[in-house]
């Protein structure tokens, strides 16, 4: 609660991350603190830039919420969002604050702008009023905007831990050091619009209504620390497998789940169909995918020029390559 700013602006950015064992479900829902623990991996060059600064007081005593270049009704639920996380910085002052933010992924497609955005504007109020927080610490804060922000604060792979305590100051990411510069993601966008259940609601119904959603917590502990060891062996195959099978496990979890939470398209389904034959081809690819229809391909180097082909429009990123 630190709250005297030397500076007038404060700037921020963060890159997206992809799960490759997954957050579904929450334990507390006001912190965000997970039922299971997860892992990522951080994609260069998407992601978010945000800048924030204290203004004086405004008509309606509101904050204001920009988003790549729109001011936002106060109203709106992005804004309301922001304004509610923002809370927790403002102390016992009438602070308010104007936010401006740009995304370079689609907004709410299931491209995790809420992990870019809560990590980066963590990272700009750090700036802006030169707290100077430990990574642990950014992240712990980044984790009470939206889970996922939480892994959104390091590039590369990192692992967010679930935490057993009920503050949650247990429950936060950190960076995984491995560097696997031959590891590919490969973007299959199949639809961008606005995703009809948002994360928190979903994983909110998931979690009411689910009978199967007994066995996640267990299986995604498990997946979590066969990923950590097949990261830190560099053995791809095991990595892949788990990444798809986890995907799969929890979307069975959103399936079976009242009223139903089905994010894939047609397309979705002949794209996991396509991965599949390729695989039965020899050719190592294996998919995940998060609160949208669109899919993630996880491959290495060697697999490029065949993606290529299989995939015409396909966006290639080299997370450890810059
Ligand atoms: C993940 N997802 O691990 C999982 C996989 C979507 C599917 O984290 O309510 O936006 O803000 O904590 O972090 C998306 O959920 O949810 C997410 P909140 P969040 O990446």
């Amino acid at each position: 609660n630190r709250l005297n700013a030397s500076k007038s602006v404060g700037k921020g950015s963060a890159p997206v991350n992809i799960a490759l064992s997954k957050y579904w479900g929450k334990r507390d829902t006001i912190l965000n603190l997970p039922t299971n623990g997860s892992a990522s991996i951080s994609l260069p060059g998407l992601g978010t830039e945000t800048q924030v600064k204290i203004i004086s007081a405004t008509k309606n005593h509101q904050d204001k919420v920009s988003l790549n270049g729109e001011l936002l009704e106060a109203e709106a639920p992005f804004a309301k969002r922001v304004s509610n996380f923002l809370n927790y910085f403002r102390g016992n002052s009438h602070t308010l604050f104007e936010v401006t933010t740009c995304n370079s992924v689609p907004t709410a497609a299931g491209l995790a702008s809420s992990a870019s955005g809560y990590a980066a504007l963590v990272l700009a109020l750090d700036d802006l009023f030169e707290w100077n927080l430990a990574d642990k610490e950014l992240s712990l804060l980044a984790r009470l905007g939206s889970g996922s922000a939480s892994r959104s604060l390091f590039p590369g792979f990192s692992v967010w831990h679930q935490g057993t305590q009920t503050d949650g100051l247990d429950s936060y990411a950190e960076a995984i050091e491995t560097q696997w510069p031959e590891f590919c993601i490969g973007l299959l966008e199949i639809d961008v619009k606005q995703k009809p259940v948002s994360s928190t609601q979903g994983m909110q119904n998931t979690v009411e209504t689910c009978a199967l959603y007994q066995a996640w917590p267990e299986q995604a502990n498990r997946d979590l620390q066969t990923i950590l060891n097949a990261i830190e062996e560099k053995n791809f195959s095991t990595l892949g497998k788990t990444a798809e099978h986890n995907a799969l496990t929890m979307h069975a979890t959103m399936i079976a789940t009242w009223p139903p939470i089905v994010y894939w398209q047609p397309e979705s389904v002949e794209a996991m169909h396509k991965v599949w034959q390729l695989r039965e081809q020899g050719v190592e690819v294996y998919f995940t995918m998060d609160a949208g229809p669109n899919l993630k391909l996880l491959f290495l180097q060697t697999e490029k020029p065949a993606i290529k082909q299989a995939f015409k429009d396909v966006k290639i990123l080299e997370p450890f390559k810059h």
